[in-house]
């Protein structure tokens, strides 16, 4: 190689993007809240139609949880925080909780 020979770097730039983590919508038993108003909300809140609403709700009052929806973190923070309120709107115990998925 001559001096004068120009060498470029053998390097390349990779560009990554990682998907954002998605965080469970997670809705908990208790022995208050009436099953209609746990479906009441799932419709409003999460777009569920009566008959998965109403599964879903059968299935947390039946094991004490289910996931019940999964989306990025702020989404998901603010639909758990919502349906939360709209049970503690009526005085209900009902709870929403977060969790981000493995
Ligand atoms: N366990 C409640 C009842 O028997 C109904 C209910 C179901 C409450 C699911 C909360 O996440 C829940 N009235």
């Amino acid at each position: 190689m001559s001096e004068r020979t120009i060498v470029k770097p053998k390097t390349k730039v990779k560009t990554k993007t990682e998907r954002p983590k998605l965080w469970k919508v997670i809705l908990l038993n208790d022995d208050y809240t009436p099953r209609e108003f746990v479906v009441l909300v799932l419709k409003a809140v999460f777009r569920m139609g009566e008959e998965t609403a109403h599964r879903v709700m059968m299935t947390a009052h039946r094991r004490g949880a289910c996931v019940i929806a999964v989306y990025t973190r702020d989404v998901a923070e603010t639909k758990a925080k919502e349906a939360t309120e709209l049970g503690k709107s009526k005085g209900y115990p009902l709870f929403f909780t977060t969790e981000p998925e493995e």
